[in-house]
């Protein structure tokens, strides 16, 4: 399963109470007070994390719980610290809070067996806690309670035998909505069958499902392809786009947000224009989506992949579009049996500079 978008209960640990208690001790009369301290709450921690690719486990526990801190003891032995709780997240990981009057609206995976209320928690109500776009980036989300103080705190010279103490603080807790946005160098964008997913394989060590049917990926998958003196890019693959894919149509724009942050965006095309298809419009409409999605998109910097070189009518559309785009890098491919991978590689090796 691939989870990108969930909504999490996190509770840190809370301290444990300050303890009141006396020495007692033969040859020691009225030995004073010896009440420890309480020990300090776990944190509930998130950290970046390369082996961890989506949000899956806050499936199976949305709840986040760290242990409290032991109370204090006598012969002023502090309370234990509660152990922290710490959760791997993918980097690209985004935390917003989720403010409470907004707290009982289902999240979108929710709403998907219970049809009538389509209101769901959009990351525009809430506050952004946190982007954890690093490898290795820790933050912490809720913090444990101090523990309270012993009677040993409260002892002066006019009050000898103190009884006060002070309980632990309790650990801060709240509701998150969690929303990864994958981090590649690379977003390949294309209509469903283009052959992004055949590409992928032939650049990386990645396996992407490929098939002849449209809509074959439906989550993003995230490759790495190597260079020589051990350079890397990596070059993410997301479901195809269709027309209207800005207002949700086909797999919808949910997924264009993992390749907002893309250096690089390579348009796949159907060079051949098989199944009734035209190239030119393909790109033009592709455009136009990632235009009406996200406009800092258009600025981006892009090149064009035209693939299916093998297919007839191939050559002539590319000669098409290398007149409409002279200025253009265009890379024609047969990703299938992996001609033209090379060059496309290189391109990539010169346009992230590397
Ligand atoms: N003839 C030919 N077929 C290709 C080429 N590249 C890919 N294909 C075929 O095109 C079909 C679709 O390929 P995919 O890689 O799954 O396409 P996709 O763009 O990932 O499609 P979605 O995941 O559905 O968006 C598969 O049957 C591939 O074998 C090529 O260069 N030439
Ligand atoms: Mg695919």
């Amino acid at each position: 399963m691939f989870v990108d978008r969930i909504r999490i209960h996190a509770k840190a640990g809370d301290g444990g109470n300050g303890c009141v208690s006396f020495r007692r001790e033969k040859f020691v009369p009225r030995g004073g007070p010896d009440g420890g301290d309480g020990g300090k709450g776990g944190d509930i921690i998130f950290r970046t994390n390369v082996h961890t690719d989506n949000l899956v486990a806050f499936y199976y526990q949305p709840l986040l719980k760290a242990s409290r801190g032991e109370h204090g003891m006598g012969k002023n032995m502090y309370g234990k610290a509660g152990k922290d709780s710490i959760h791997k997240v993918p980097a690209g990981t985004l935390i917003y809070r989720i403010p409470s009057h907004i707290l009982e609206l289902p999240t979108a995976e929710e709403t998907l067996d219970v049809p009538p209320p389509k209101l769901v928690i959009s990351p525009m109500d809430c506050e952004l806690v946190a982007d954890l776009n690093q490898e290795n980036q820790e933050l912490i989300l809720c913090r444990g309670g101090s523990g309270g103080k012993g009677n040993t705190h409260f002892k002066s010279s006019t009050n000898r035998a103190p009884r006060q103490f002070t309980e632990g603080e309790s650990g801060e807790e709240g509701y998150f909505l969690l929303e990864l946005r994958k981090i590649a160098d690379v977003g390949l964008v294309g209509y469903p069958n283009a052959g992004k997913s055949t590409l992928l394989g032939k650049v990386s060590a990645a396996h992407p499902k490929i098939a002849p049917y449209p809509f074959t990926t439906l989550n993003p998958v995230v490759g790495v392809v190597e260079f020589e003196g051990y350079r890397r890019a990596t070059v993410a693959d997301i479901p195809g786009l269709i027309e209207g894919a800005h207002q949700n149509v086909g797999l919808g724009h949910d997924f264009l947000r993992h390749i907002v942050r893309c250096k690089l965006l390579v348009f796949i095309l159907d060079a051949a224009g098989s199944e009734g298809r035209n190239p030119m419009e393909d790109l033009h409409s592709l455009r136009r989506e990632l235009d009406l999605y996200d406009p800092t998109l258009s600025q981006r910097s892009w090149i064009i992949a035209a693939n299916k070189m093998d297919l007839p009518n191939a050559e002539e559309n590319l000669a098409i579009l290398r007149n409409r785009f002279p200025e253009k890098m265009i890379v024609p491919m047969v990703a299938a049996d992996g001609r033209g991978v090379d060059d496309f590689k290189r391109a990539l090796h010169t346009l992230l500079s590397l």
